[in-house]
């Protein structure tokens, strides 16, 4: 970092809570950030990292539409279902929000409520796409047309999917309604208008300064060149929608805020949310709102005009009242894309693998590891699932597995598990100690850069000149003919193993760890400092701790099974039978459980299946009828804590009331078990 920033801020894009991550979006944005910021870390800079769901915009309605569900029920399958595979991907996140939030809401309405004081939005009417059909304005999603730029035939109304271009949805060649794929016409409706024609100069001057400071990447300079070469033009920022940010102006209840508008504020309200967790609801401002923090905000190629056009425009706007000054970016790191086998991702084609699916076979490190050396910094790049394999086996597994693996076990066979002492050094070793020495500041650079696919070969590389010299020290030779030697080679070894834990952490920080307890360090890998690891810091006659796998690698007939899988997705991700529509939370709040203690049981005349209860729900008794009669006899049940559901309509079963039901499961072979529970609980207890 260079000196004069004294923190740092990561964003990484906010997703889409409307499918589930793929590969394809780890590789964009999300593995790069976060092995930005564990490296920052272990150089102990002060640094917050924020991301979160993106929850509004016709992405979500349109899902909602197809799935025959309402846009709440999709982001709330969709928010903790990609929170958990970030989460099992190792993403370091301070905080990860969603858009959603009041909280969020009230950002983006301030911002826009602002706007519109200060006069700074222009009121405009102007033609729209209108569906006669569905009776609506089509906004962003809701139509697709060939795109004038590119001519790729399924550009969105507001944006090519294929050549990133933010599209006017009037200038779409041939749109179609999405709904019902009429073609639509063009009505006249109000919308608010954001100048950004008016900031392009601050926009071109802001550009150049920053890149010329913070070495932008050149896919990212050539799209916002583009742009401006065509002349930056008012953009609408309000849209004839009902699921959004609601438009805080008088006359406009009915529309809502553009979801780009709302999104990329969203960065700054995910700090409000993790400063209100962290205790003091003022902390974000530390990061936000000082110039000496280096704000980096990690995209995917397709998101560049929005942050490096739309989001800095906004914060100059605001920044203009003379207020709070909002922190720009420093650097857009943005990365193209990356293809699955050859081809695009493609939610509707059905081509690409989950994260969460793929981490159902394999390790998230094997997948850190082999998208770090494949991100597409600077061009698309494609996973195969055999190069995935090969980097694995080959590089993970054969390189850096087998030098800790064989280090340990010579260790532990000749010197009891105890670090050896340094004897003398002689050329190899001093050659091995240098490369140790020199690799903390050589990877460091790369990750100052953003060269994160270097900064992995170069970590990689340490580990296979490790290899190389444990190979050409001949340690089971000199064992027997030059202990001291036999000493210092050993020794060396360690100290790199203990080096390459630190240094491996930003990128496979699980393997980082099982390296750090077999050498039985104290702390964690990620406390340590990275420039540590340059020099010996084991200490002599330490206890190593036990040796274990550190990687295993992939057989034919796991990557065989993914491919099965991939032909077949359905086959294996739904093992359980009957599975339900999701329903949301407040659906299951509807039901109300509770814990009832049975205090009398019979059985039901003239019934061989049904068993009639008197129960205690707390406040009231109950009598419950239920199918259990084969499975129980009354007496045992007396004194149970069983479940009842008491918000049920009631029931006559032979002739008899049911005021409730009990909880029970069966499983496919009419085995049937009732829901109790373990411990002492006051009957009335809500289960929850
Ligand atoms: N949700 C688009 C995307 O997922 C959008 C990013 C928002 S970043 C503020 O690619
Ligand atoms: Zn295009």
């Amino acid at each position: 970092m260079k000196s004069g920033f004294k923190r740092i801020l990561v964003t990484a894009a906010l997703p889409y809570a409307n499918g589930l991550l793929h590969l394809g979006h780890l590789a964009g944005a999300y593995l790069p950030a976060d092995i930005y910021v564990r490296y920052q870390r272990l150089k102990k800079r002060n640094i917050l990292f924020l991301c979160g769901s993106d929850e509004h915009g016709v992405a979500i309605t349109v899902t909602a539409e197809k799935e025959k569900t309402s846009p709440t029920t999709v982001i709330d399958r969709y928010h903790p279902a990609n929170l958990r595979a970030f989460k099992d991907f190792g993403m370091s996140f301070d905080n990860y929000s969603r858009t959603s939030l009041s909280l969020h809401h009230a950002t983006a309405q301030e911002f826009f409520k602002e706007f519109h004081r200060r006069g700074v939005l222009a009121e405009k009417q102007e033609q729209q796409l209108y569906c006669e059909k569905d009776k609506m304005f089509l906004a962003d999603r809701y139509v697709e047309g060939t795109c004038p730029n590119c001519r790729y035939p399924q550009a969105r109304g507001d944006q090519c999917e294929n050549c990133g271009t933010w599209l006017n949805q009037v200038d779409l060649i041939d749109p179609k309604c999405k709904i019902c794929g009429t073609t639509p016409v063009v009505r006249k409706t109000r919308h608010w208008y954001f100048p950004l024609g008016k900031y392009q100069k601050r926009l071109e001057e802001y550009i150049k300064q920053r890149s010329q400071r913070d070495g932008w990447k050149e896919n990212v300079l050539r799209y916002c060149e583009s742009w401006f070469k065509e002349g930056l033009e008012d953009r609408a920022v309000t849209r004839d929608l009902t699921w959004g940010v609601r438009v805080p102006v008088a006359g406009y209840e009915q529309k809502v805020i553009y979801v780009w508008f709302d999104a990329v504020l969203g960065y700054i309200s995910s700090g409000k949310e993790w400063a209100e967790k962290s205790g003091d609801a003022n902390a974000w401002r530390e990061y936000w709102l000082q110039d000496d923090t280096k704000y980096v905000a990690f995209i995917g190629k397709d998101n560049v005009v929005f942050h490096c056009i739309v989001f800095p425009a906004m914060l100059m706007a605001w920044n203009d009242s003379g207020k709070e000054q909002y922190v720009l970016p420093e650097n857009v790191p943005a990365n193209e894309f990356l293809n699955f086998e050859g081809q695009k991702f493609s939610k509707s084609r059905g081509w690409g693998i989950d994260v969460s699916d793929f981490l159902r076979f394999f390790p998230a490190d094997t997948l850190r590891y082999a998208l770090a050396l494949n991100l597409p910094e600077s061009r698309d790049s494609d996973f195969y699932l055999k190069d995935f394999q090969a980097r694995t086996n080959n590089e993970l597994a054969d390189i850096l597995g087998n030098f800790v693996n064989r280090t340990f076990a010579f260790v532990d066979r000749h010197f009891g598990k105890k670090v050896p002492k340094f004897g003398g050094l002689s050329r190899i070793d001093k050659d091995m100690l240098a490369l140790m020495k020199e690799a903390p500041s050589k990877v460091g650079d790369l990750m100052e850069h953003y060269k994160f696919r270097e900064a992995t070969h170069e970590v990689m590389n340490l580990a296979r000149s490790a290899n190389k010299y444990f190979n050409d020290s001949e340690p089971w030779k000199t064992v027997k003919t030059d202990a001291a030697q036999c000493s210092t080679t050993m020794r060396v070894c360690l100290e790199v193993i203990r080096s390459l834990a630190i240094l491996f952490e930003p990128i496979i920080p699980s393997i980082s760890r099982k390296m750090w307890e077999v050498l039985n360090q104290k702390g964690e890998v990620e406390q340590q400092g990275w420039d540590d690891a340059s020099v010996p810091g084991l200490e002599e006659s330490h206890t190593l701790g036990n040796g274990e796998i550190l990687v295993s690698k992939v057989e034919d007939k796991q990557v065989e099974e993914v491919v099965r899988f991939l032909e077949n997705p359905g086959v294996e991700t739904s093992p359980a039978k009957d599975v339900k529509p999701v329903i949301s939370m407040d659906e299951f709040k509807k039901i109300d459980l509770r814990v009832a203690k049975v205090i009398s049981a019979e059985r039901v005349l003239k019934s061989e299946k049904l068993l009639k209860l008197q129960v205690d729900i707390g406040n009231e008794k109950r009598q419950i009828v239920a199918g259990i009669a084969k499975q129980y006899s009354p007496e045992s049940l007396v004194g149970k804590l069983v479940v009842v559901v008491t918000n049920l309509q009631y029931a006559k079963l032979m002739g008899q009331e049911s005021q409730g039901m009990l909880l029970a499961a069966s499983d496919n072979n009419d085995k049937l078990a009732l829901v109790t529970i373990l411990d002492e609980l006051s009957s009335g207890s809500v289960v929850k």
